[in-house]
């Protein structure tokens, strides 16, 4: 491929960025330490990489979650997008960049794009008389839709839309695109994906819509404010903004096409490979190499998971589980988490995810076979060489072929996205290790004053463990710096390399040092009572969002009156109320409460005002607080004093 032949070309690889109007869950943890395992193993390639997720701000349905919170999108924005930088955070992940299409350097690149589009004429005005699903971001039309007009993906209500609009001209490009994908048969992956992208292209692409009506949010159409650029069109641009399109032409020179565009397959067919790609040829731009899309996390029902489907796994949750059952480390059990979601399917496939086989999967694989292979190896370097790798005499090298045969295919499976490659492979050769101990019995040697074989049996293990550290490395970066720890080689001051991935380059006079098991063996049957136990009482799950009264007793309940109230400019939903909270001056506060009630109903009324919430300005007005009301998409009834109260009593 064009960019696999230039040396200084930097890797690039990208991860959708993901709607703010929700947290991270298993969908976005999946594509994210995929791409994170990828850009690992480059860098220990010695490549520059360019690694880069972020978050996609200008949805519809960003603005209804804004709304509901009582905030504006961009504040609400602002708060969601630190789930994602803390999830990324403890799930280890190593992005170059974290882009934020919000960011003013993104809204210039996509007004360029836009206006260079309309300027070739690849982008025209008419009018979108159709529907449009807000929880997927998609137009539809009517013959798509199922009965009762939901969406044929999520199954929800569709709305109608009908206004002027600016389409892009996607028909254009069907015929070139499809010899593209034609062409080259790796530039989609899996088969099964690139076989749905081509037969979508066959029934010939239709003009997508690209812009909205301007209600304030998203980035407006150069030389026309009413309309902002349609989320998606505006999402896909990121991929060029973070290359340095139409900013840094050198960079872009260095970075452009991406390597590798990962995604769930849910959005290949009609979004990165047809729109995207044709968005692309549009601009004359060199297309990716390769556009990857793995499967779907599904339950054990078959249904894909999902918040709407009230089924979501959490990969936190999960590694807080193996904390509690086995004792391991929080770091570690990221790691386990991360290896049985490569381990467990084939990348590109659905598969269910467990907790009890994710249990299973520590002790059989990570405590059993590496774990005890550790384990069991450190203590006879110890007793028997005092600590220290000796250089092997003649004889060493013993599992040099198991090696070889690991190493190519663990460097095939990261190349081709098959990571279940990689780490079965990984795992046959720590079988070969753990019986070729127990075959070569290290302590009979010992026994027999067999020094030289002794020193070269333990050299080759050792060594088999440094080989399957650095293997594993991209996928539980953590075990494999505590492992590379434990043999002394951070010592040693010795980086991950993959070209170290070959016997014999342990170096003698490595001191190893054994710390504690890395993974703590879990009584399974213990956890497997405790797990039904859990749920024949819904309420011990609860337990884990429980906070303590020193927590609760940090949020300062007050009373507080309401002495007027206004509707904010621009918005059906917002009132800005003006509350006595005994504080001697009137306190302001922008509610989301406008739609369910009049201002006369609220004035006079006396209220839960939360005091202590850090201040927010929303539609250019600023929030001191905010009121309780009952109600998770709407507020419903407002919390109201029901004897007279002073304004300003501590509400406890
Ligand atoms: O799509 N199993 O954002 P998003 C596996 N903003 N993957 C899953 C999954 C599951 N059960 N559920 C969801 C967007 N996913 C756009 C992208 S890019 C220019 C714009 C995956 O927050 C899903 O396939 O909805 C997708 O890749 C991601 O999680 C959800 O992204």
């Amino acid at each position: 491929m064009a960019s696999e032949n230039s040396a200084a070309k930097t890797y690039y690889i990208t991860t959708p960025i993901y709607y703010v109007n929700d947290r991270p869950h298993i969908g976005h943890t999946y594509t994210t330490t995929a791409a994170d395992s990828m850009a690992r193993y480059q860098r220990m390639r010695g490549r520059d990489v360019l690694f880069v997720t972020g978050t996609d701000e200008h949805a519809q349905k960003v603005v209804r979650a804004a709304q509901a919170a009582g905030l504006d999108p961009k504040a609400f924005a602002d708060r969601v997008v630190t789930s994602y930088l803390d999830a990324w955070d403890r799930m280890k992940v190593s992005y170059d960049r974290f882009i934020r299409t919000s960011e003013e350097e993104h809204k210039q690149v996509v007004s360029r794009v836009f206006a260079q589009l309309l300027e070739s004429g690849d982008i025209y005005k008419d009018r979108y008389e159709d529907w449009y699903c807000v929880p997927c971001e998609t137009y539809l039309r009517e013959q798509e839709l199922l009965e009762g007009h939901l969406c044929p993906d999520c199954r929800r209500e569709v709305e109608r839309i009908s206004e002027e609009a600016y389409f892009f001209r996607a028909s254009a490009y069907s015929n070139e695109l499809l010899r593209e994908i034609e062409g080259a048969p790796e530039r989609i992956r899996p088969d099964s994906r690139r076989n749905e992208v081509l037969s979508f292209i066959r029934q010939g692409l239709r003009d997508t819509c690209v812009s909205r009506a301007n209600e304030g949010w998203g980035v407006p159409v150069p030389g026309d404010e009413e309309h902002v650029v349609y989320v998606w069109f505006d999402a896909l641009i990121n991929y060029l903004t973070v290359a340095g399109y139409s900013i840094d032409d050198g960079k872009f020179a260095r970075v452009w096409p991406p390597n590798l565009q990962l995604m769930g397959k849910d959005i290949i067919t009609r979004f990165h490979g047809s729109m995207w790609l044709a968005m692309l040829m549009a601009l004359g731009v060199e297309l990716p190499d390769l556009l990857f899309a793995h499967g779907w996390w599904v339950s054990a029902a078959g249904d894909k998971i999902s918040k709407s489907r009230g089924n979501v796994v959490d990969p936190w949750a999960e590694a807080e589980l193996l904390v509690e059952e086995s004792g391991c480390t929080t770091d570690v059990a990221v790691d386990a988490v991360r290896y049985y979601m490569f381990r467990e399917v084939t990348f590109g496939l659905d598969g269910s995810f467990s907790s009890e086989g994710l249990l299973s999967r520590f002790n059989a694989d990570l405590a059993n076979d590496l774990g005890n292979l550790l384990n069991r190896t450190l203590p006879l370097v110890e007793r028997y060489l005092d600590g220290r790798i000796e250089q092997p005499g003649p004889g060493a090298g013993e599992l040099e072929e198991q090696v070889l045969a690991a190493v190519s295919r663990a460097e095939q499976g990261y190349e081709r996205m098959d990571m279940r490659g990689t780490l079965a492979g990984v795992w046959e050769l720590l079988a070969a290790a753990n019986k070729f101990v127990d075959e070569r019995a290290p302590w009979d040697l010992y026994k027999q004053g067999k020094r030289v074989e002794l020193a070269a049996v333990l050299y080759d293990v050792v060594d088999t463990i440094r080989i399957a550290a650095l293997m594993i490395a991209p996928v539980m970066p953590t075990v494999a710096e505590e492992i590379w720890r434990q043999l002394g080689l951070e010592a040693m001051g010795l980086e991950m390399s993959w070209d170290d991935c070959q016997a014999g380059k342990l170096p003698a006079a490595a001191e190893v040092r054994r710390g504690r098991p890395i993974f703590p063996r879990i009584d399974l049957e213990r956890a497997r009572s405790r797990a039904a136990q859990a749920e024949q009482e819904p309420e011990a799950e609860e337990e884990e969002a429980m906070i303590t009264i020193d927590e609760f007793q940090k949020i300062d309940l007050r009373i507080a009156q309401v002495l007027d109230a206004d509707p904010v400019e621009g918005t059906d939903k917002l009132l800005v109320l003006s509350l006595d909270a005994g504080e001697g001056r009137p306190r302001q506060v922008v509610a989301g409460l406008a739609e369910e009630f009049s201002p006369r109903e609220l004035i006079g009324e006396t209220v839960v005002l939360v005091a202590n919430l850090e201040p927010v300005t929303i539609r250019g007005v600023e929030s001191q607080g905010m009121i309780l009301a009952a109600g998770e998409e709407k507020p419903l009834a407002l919390i109201v004093a029901d004897r007279d109260v002073e304004p300003g009593e501590k509400v406890r």
